[in-house]
């Protein structure tokens, strides 16, 4: 059975960027739900005792899985997203701050591109910084898609764009929480280890 994973931060560290209200629903109600959900498709199925990452990777593309797909990818989804974000603002390491410059040209260059190109994401999704090929890339994925158990992307952090990740504190302008993660949530030592 799969349990909702523990929080390396209390519910209320990452305001005022995101909202004690913010984190109780998107953490406690959504990825419970998804959490929850997983558990009831996989149970009595071939997937029963396989990891989420697994049941992502065996039912990716699947039109006979689809609800366990979207349900058992978005518990990955967040658990990486959490795992993403910091109340502690941490120094970028340099072999990481030295790649993000030669593969995006500048810092400024790649933040200013991933909060346009996670901005731009029609509908509900999620935007990522992956390491492919050993070129880091920004990839956009709709609803529950992921990188993450892809075989041939690193996905190093991400951001949530479905409206119940902002919608509570900064109603529309998806643009503005994009920014206050960017610049004062994301965890680059969780990226930097990623990175490997
Ligand atoms: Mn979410």
């Amino acid at each position: 059975m799969f349990e909702l994973p523990k929080l390396n931060y209390e519910l209320n560290a990452l305001a005022p960027h995101m909202s004690e209200k913010t984190m109780s629903f998107h953490y406690g109600k959504h990825h419970a739900t998804y959490i929850k959900n997983a558990n009831t498709l996989a149970a009595g199925t071939a997937f029963e005792g396989k990891s989420l990452e697994e049941i992502v990777a065996g039912t990716r593309g699947d039109a006979a899985q689809t609800a366990l797909f979207n349900n058992a990818a978005q518990c990955v989804n967040h658990a990486f997203f959490w795992n993403s974000l910091t109340p502690r603002r941490a120094e970028i390491p340099t072999a990481l701050r030295d790649k993000i410059a030669a593969d995006f040209g500048s810092f400024e260059a790649f933040t200013e591109q991933f909060v346009k190109q996670a901005t731009g994401i029609f509908g509900s999704g999620w935007c990522w910084l992956v390491l492919e090929n050993g070129k880091l890339k920004i990839v956009s994925t709709s609803n529950a898609q992921t990188p993450i158990a892809s075989g041939t992307q690193t996905p190093l952090l991400c951001v949530d764009v479905w409206e119940h990740a902002y919608y509570l504190d900064y109603q529309n302008v998806r643009a503005d929480f994009i920014k206050a993660v960017v610049d004062n949530l994301w965890n680059w030592e969780f990226a930097a280890a990623n990175m490997g």
